[in-house]
C-alpha cells in the first residue's frame, strides 16, 4: 500500500556526539571516527535541516551511550503520537530512557514499545499513514507487531519486511515521498516494495541510499555523485553534507535526527 500525500516537517530533535563516540558499535571498517570532525560534521548536519525549514532542538551528548547520537534509533515520531522504542543492542538499550523528558515537550500521545519486544526506529520507514518495518538483528517479530497495534489505534498501519544483510531498513531504503522510493541492495527487487517508483542505488554508492526527504529537499551524503544525480533528476533540490565520521559508525543521515 502506498500514498502520495507529502508531508511537511516543523521539528527536527539531535543528540549532540559525546567524546566516547570513537568507541560505538560498527562494522564499516573504516577505522576510529575523528572526534572533533565528527562535532564539525554535526554542526553542518543540523545548518542542512535548518535550510530546509526545520525548528532543531539539540540535545547534550550522553556520556555513557557512545552510539547515543543515532537518536532516530531510540523513538519513532508521527503526526499523532511518538514511540520510545526499546533499542535491540544491549549497549544502546539505555538510551530510550532519556527520550520521554525530551518527547513530552512536543507530543501528549507517547506510546513504547516493551520487552521481549525490540525495535530500533532505523528500522521504520514511514510513507503517508503506512509503515515498513524491518525485521532485523536490532528489530524482531514481537516489537514490529507491537508497532503495528500502535499504529492501528491511531488509524494507521504497516507490514513487517524481513532483512538478509543490511543493519537496518533505512540502511538501504529512504523514502522521497511522491511514491519515490530510494532503494539500493536486497530491496531492489522485494515485492513488498513493487508499488513504489524506484530510484535505484548502484552497488558501490549503496551508503547514499540513506539520504534524507525534509521538505521537498533531499539531504546526500558527500561522495556519491550518481546518486545525487539520479535523484536531482527525479525533481529533487539537493544538499550535499559531509557525514564520513558517522559513516565509519554504520550510521546515515537519517540516524542523527528525529522529524516531525
Ligand atoms: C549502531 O550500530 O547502532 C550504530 N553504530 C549505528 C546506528 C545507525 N542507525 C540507523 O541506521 N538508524
Amino acid at each position: 500500500m502506498t500514498i502520495s500525500l507529502e508531508r511537511k516537517f516543523t521539528n527536527a530533535i539531535v543528540r549532540k556526539p559525546c567524546p566516547d563516540m570513537v568507541n560505538g558499535i560498527t562494522s564499516a571498517n573504516l577505522g576510529k571516527p575523528d572526534y572533533s570532525k565528527a562535532l564539525e560534521q554535526h554542526l553542518q548536519y543540523i545548518s542542512a535541516l535548518k535550510e530546509c525549514g526545520l525548528n532543531v532542538t539539540v540535545l547534550e551528548s550522553l556520556n555513557d551511550f557512545p552510539d547515543s547520537t543515532f537518536i532516530e534509533d531510540a523513538a519513532l515520531c508521527t503526526s499523532k503520537f511518538a514511540v520510545i522504542t526499546n533499542p535491540g543492542a544491549p549497549e544502546r538499550n539505555g538510551e530510550k530512557i532519556f527520550m520521554h523528558e525530551v518527547l513530552k515537550e512536543f507530543f501528549s500521545n507517547i506510546e513504547e514499545i516493551y520487552s521481549p519486544g525490540t525495535l530500533d526506529a532505523g528500522d521504520v520507514m514511514m510513507a503517508g499513514n503506512y509503515f515498513y518495518i524491518g525485521i532485523s538483528e536490532r528489530t524482531n517479530h514481537e516489537g514490529a507487531e507491537q508497532l503495528i497495534n500502535i499504529l492501528r489505534k491511531y488509524g494507521m498501519d504497516g507490514t513487517k519486511v524481513p532483512l538478509n544483510t543490511m543493519l537496518h531498513l533505512k540502511t538501504g531504503l529512504s523514502y522521497l515521498e511522491n511514491n519515490n522510493l530510494l532503494v539500493s541492495g536486497e530491496f531492489i527487487n522485494n515485492p513488498v516494495f513493487s508499488e513504489f517508483s524506484h530510484i535505484t542505488v548502484e552497488e558501490n554508492e549503496a551508503y547514499a541510499a540513506n539520504s534524507l526527504w525534509v521538505n521537498g529537499y533531499v539531504i546526500v551524503p558527500e561522495g556519491f555523485p550518481k546518486t545525487k544525480l539520479l535523484i536531482e533528476n527525479a525533481g529533487y533540490q539537493t544538499i550535499t553534507i559531509n557525514v564520513s565520521e558517522f559513516q565509519k559508525l554504520d550510521g546515515g543521515l537519517s540516524c542523527l535526527s528525529l522529524r516531525f
